[in-house]
């Protein structure tokens, strides 16, 4: 171990000075394992320590690199211990036709993660999401150096055990003894390991240290001034379910079908009912005793846009009555605020309850900044009409995600980060609920297009669960 050490400082892997960090703050140690490829031999003795880091009751099947830096050592460790490997894709431009994780496995195979350096353990996590979508298990994870700022606590609450060759105090402490660093750097560098102790994975914002606790839905549910808001909250805690289905499908037959499916995960049931070739009128109906069997909310994504005159013969009229059957509608902010008095002249007495737009997640939306702080505003001159918002990123805005009575949903979620080709943009459910400060997931395609829409919303329900959870404390 020693030797290793002193090899990753002779090569400059480890370097002492004074280092600007991507998250902005000043450290006095800087770690690139990167380097460690132009070394074989190095590699192959870290591939080797690694594995006997793992104690052998953590049994494996399969071993997944963390990309990039841990590739090539999962590729050795694989290699030399004849364990197979599998690659998780960083990023996925289509969830429904590329696949996340390469490689071959069965189903319940269980996968050790390799990692270079764990700071607060997300990207160990970013791995294991698409893992366990595909149906693997994660119990372990394996890395090189821990920087001990949370990363072993935000894994064990992920379920997720991590076993560390060094430590980065015992690291600087074995470099002091070998006359490596002064006793003096030894001191800043723990100091700032002090100071620095909790990144916390699960609750903190990018950029943000600051730990940011979330009221338990529970709580919230009590400061709803309309009660479909109201029953959401309640429905999450009772269903232990933060997940809406996008049933973006071909047909209202289909759409029927899949919400019976997928009814026991979710909260929520999104629909676009204007793109069915065959609604009839007791579409509704029909939907509503669906949902009423497994206690999820219909919220038709209609995206009003106009004048409050015109919106209230919208929603009402037409073919589609959506004021019928929808508990929840949406709407575009940028006619001003008399399309919230339009719609809530039609929704209020019912107990409908209403979304603003006040982001996309779409490249290029111009929903930002001053506009959604204009959403915000109109929200909190509504409390008995809107619940709340669609947002892609609310702990980023000035006043954070704000109101706990209102509850933020958030489009644009699937297991990796990535797009589509006509510009959505997704992030994880950990990403959406913990660092962006998100309530509810909305997945359309990550669940719709998977070989089993049940069991990946089963996953994402898990996943948008345990982020809410990690949150609360
Ligand atoms: O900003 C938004 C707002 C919405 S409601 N971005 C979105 O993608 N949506 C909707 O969420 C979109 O209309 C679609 O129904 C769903 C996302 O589907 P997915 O297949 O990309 O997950």
């Amino acid at each position: 171990m020693e030797s290793l050490i002193l090899q990753l400082h002779d090569i400059a892997a480890v370097k002492f000075g004074n280092f600007k960090l991507k998250s902005g703050i000043s450290s006095p140690i800087y770690i690139d394992l990167r380097l460690i490829v132009s070394f074989p031999s190095l590699l192959r003795q870290i591939s080797h320590t690694l594995v006997a880091t793992v104690p052998s009751s953590a049994r494996y099947d399969v071993v997944c690199g963390v990309p990039y830096t841990a590739l090539p050592i999962a590729t050795c460790i694989s290699v030399s211990s004849n364990i197979p490997m599998l690659m998780r894709r960083k990023e996925v431009k289509d969830y429904g036709t590329s696949k996340a994780i390469e490689g071959a496995f069965q189903q319940n195979q269980v996968c050790l993660i390799v990692e270079d350096l764990v700071t607060s353990g997300t990207s160990v996590l970013e791995t294991a999401a698409p893992l366990r979508a595909a149906g693997l298990k994660v119990t372990d994870a394996v890395v090189m150096i821990d920087r001990e700022q949370g990363g072993r606590e935000n894994l064990a609450e992920n379920g997720i055990t991590l076993h560390s060759m060094v430590k980065l105090s015992e690291m600087v402490r074995i470099l002091k003894e070998k006359g490596r660093v002064s006793e003096e750097t030894e001191r800043m560098v723990i100091k700032f390991l002090e100071d620095n102790q909790k990144v916390s994975a699960p609750l903190a914002a990018p950029g943000e240290k600051k730990v940011r606790v979330r009221l338990p839905f529970r709580e919230r549910a009590k400061m709803a001034k309309n009660p479909t808001g109201w029953k959401l909250f309640e429905i999450m805690e009772q269903k232990k379910s933060n997940l809406c289905l996008a049933a973006d499908v071909a047909t209202a037959a289909d759409l029927l079908d899949i919400a019976d499916k997928v009814g026991p995960e979710i909260c929520m049931l999104k629909t676009h009912v204007d793109i069915f070739p065959d609604f009839t009128p007791d579409f509704g109906s029909k939907l509503r005793s669906i949902a009423d069997k497994h206690n999820f909310l219909i919220f038709e994504d209609r995206k009003f846009a106009d004048i409050g005159n015109t919106v209230t013969m919208q929603y009402e009229g037409g073919i589609f009555h959506i004021l019928e059957w929808a508990d929840i509608v949406n709407a575009h902010i940028i006619s001003g605020p008399g399309i919230v008095d339009g719609l809530k002249l039609k929704g209020l007495s019912r107990g409908r309850g209403l979304l603003l737009l006040a982001e996309m997640s779409s490249s290029g939306t111009l929903a930002k900044g001053d506009y959604t702080a204009a959403a915000v505003k109109i929200a909190e001159d509504h409390p008995d009409f809107v619940i709340g918002f669609i947002s892609v990123n609310p702990a980023s805005w000035p006043g954070g995600p704000g109101n706990p009575s209102l509850i933020h949903a958030t489009p644009g979620v699937q297991m990796v980060k990535g797009g589509d080709a006509l510009g959505q943009q997704y992030n994880t459910p950990y990403s959406v609920i913990s660092e962006r400060g998100s309530d509810v997931i909305i997945v359309g395609r990550g669940i719709i297009k998977a070989a089993n829409p049940a069991e990946a919303a089963r996953e994402y329900r898990l996943q948008g669960w345990d982020a809410y959870l990690a949150s609360c404390k």
